[in-house]
């Protein structure tokens, strides 16, 4: 995700760091080589001016001339402008005060509409809501199916019915009250391009059902192309938000950064893969720590809380805090890490990662390998690595099939680990980072069960 981009501004600020101060030469030229980075990464040049304008403005003066470490504070002025560029904070989903809710998705064909749909109702229900998705795609008879299928897959009703767009719209408002259900997700049918036709049936659902939301669902990877598309629906039909799928396939980034400057609407989820749970709420703050390889931790912490069973949670939680962890648990950690999802993805949002090891390729193999390392070791010294001097090394080596420079490799990887859990332990500790979060809500520890701190848009803490 943004990869390019990311490396980009590596390779920039890697030059800044090494600087004691920055002379207004210095900032033009490193602002000059951050707009080429932007410009690449595809977006909007009109973001892009006023993005570096800001940037410049804030660098040349005081905050900067004043600061301890320039190189440092300059980052810190990007960061705070990519947030800015991004949306700010994270927006929120309109509620009907009286239910249900409605909330129709629009985008061209192959945006990723129906799966946003499905991914959508399964986000809520996880936070207690009661969604009803409704198939209004009525231009081919295979998208009403893929819905039905999908609506399954989360466990969430579904209605259709063979009429018309508009008509389906407005029995699935009775359909919702009928079955008690407080959010209704309409999923509507898409075109190539854009077209007057489309454009009406949006306009006809609109005017029949009147939409507390009405999404546009964009695919990241078409770039500026999203942009220009997201202009048009909004001028047609009004938008309330985006929802930018396909963002795990997206190295520039242009989109992202583009659309709220450019159509004035917040994006307020993203896709980050093709199965169900691969969808997020849109946070500014940490998507531009991702940006600038700050890692977020913040994200991090919430797919454990999800994945992790409850005594599990509670467990990495007495981890996360102490800042004990001995190769047992570590062995636990990694199997729970390993249902997270592919280990990169995981890896990549932990600050502080060197860009080696994000990249590094890490399979199952290599997983059974240290798993076999750790099953060689005595209870004892898998709780007191220290332990394990070099006749130990050589046994644990035999044991397991590895080598014993497999396994200093391992005990150095685990006491990274152990300093970054430290690290860890200490942000959540200390509630949200105030750089990657937004520290309103959420406790001074992990809390027990559930999204921190009321982690989707919309949605008031519980
Ligand atoms: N990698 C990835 N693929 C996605 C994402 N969202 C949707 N897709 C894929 O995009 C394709 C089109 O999705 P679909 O929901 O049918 O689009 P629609 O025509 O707008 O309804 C499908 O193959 C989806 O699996 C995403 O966030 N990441
Ligand atoms: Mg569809």
């Amino acid at each position: 995700m943004f990869d390019a981009l990311s490396d980009r501004l590596d390779g920039i600020f890697s030059k800044l760091r090494s600087r004691g101060r920055l002379t207004e030469r210095d900032v033009d030229e490193i602002s000059r080589e951050i707009r080429l980075a932007l410009l690449e990464a595809d977006v909007n040049v009109r973001v892009v001016k006023s993005f570096i304008g800001r940037v410049k403005e804030r660098a040349i003066g005081a905050e900067v001339a004043k600061a301890l470490d320039p190189g440092q504070q300059f980052i810190k002025i990007v960061h705070e402008e990519l947030v800015a560029t991004l949306g700010g904070t994270t927006g929120k989903l309109n509620m009907s005060p009286k239910p249900p809710t409605v909330l129709m998705l629009a985008g061209l064909q192959g945006s990723g509409k129906t799966t946003a749909a499905a991914k959508l109702a399964r986000l809520l229900k996880s936070q207690g809501l009661h969604p009803l998705l409704v198939g209004a795609d009525l231009q081919r008879p295979a998208a009403v199916e893929q819905l039905r299928v999908l609506a399954g897959r989360v466990d969430v009703p579904f209605y259709s019915e063979a009429t018309d767009p508009v008509s389906v719209a407005r029995g699935a408002i009775v359909e919702a009250q009928r079955l008690g259900r407080n959010f209704v997700i309409v999923d509507t049918a898409g075109r190539l391009q854009i077209d007057t036709e489309l454009m009406d049936e949006l306009r006809a659902i609109d005017a029949a059902v009147e939409p507390h939301n009405t999404l546009l669902v964009v695919d990241a990877m078409t770039g500026q192309e999203a942009v220009n598309v997201a202009e048009a629906f909004n001028e047609a039909v009004g938008l309330d938000g985006v929802i930018l799928t396909k963002i795990d396939g997206d190295a520039r980034g242009g989109a992202a950064l583009s659309v709220k400057e450019v159509v004035g609407k917040p994006i307020l989820f993203a896709g980050t893969g093709e199965k169900l749970d691969e969808f997020e709420p849109f946070h500014p703050d940490r998507m531009a720590s991702r940006i600038l390889g700050m890692g977020d931790v913040l994200t991090l912490i919430e797919k454990v809380e999800a994945t992790f069973q409850e005594d599990e949670k509670r467990k990495a939680e007495e981890l996360l805090q102490s800042g004990r962890l001995t190769l047992e648990d570590f062995l636990e950690q990694m199997q729970q890490i390993k249902r997270m999802g592919p280990l990169q993805n995981v890896l990549g949002m932990l600050p502080g990662v060197p860009k080696e090891v994000r990249n590094a390729e890490i399979d199952d193999r290599e997983l059974g390998r240290i798993e076999a390392m750790i099953r060689s070791m005595t209870p004892e010294e898998r709780r007191r690595p220290e332990l394990i001097n070099g006749s130990r090394r050589t046994r644990i080596a035999q044991g397991s099939g590895t080598s014993t420079s497999d396994i200093n490799n391992l005990l150095k990887q685990f006491k990274q680990v152990q300093q970054m859990m430290k690290g860890m332990g200490g942000l959540a500790r200390k509630g949200k980072g105030d750089k990657l979060g937004k520290g309103k809500s959420r406790g001074p520890k992990m809390p027990a069960g559930g999204l921190p701190g009321g982690g989707l848009p919309g949605f008031p803490p519980r």
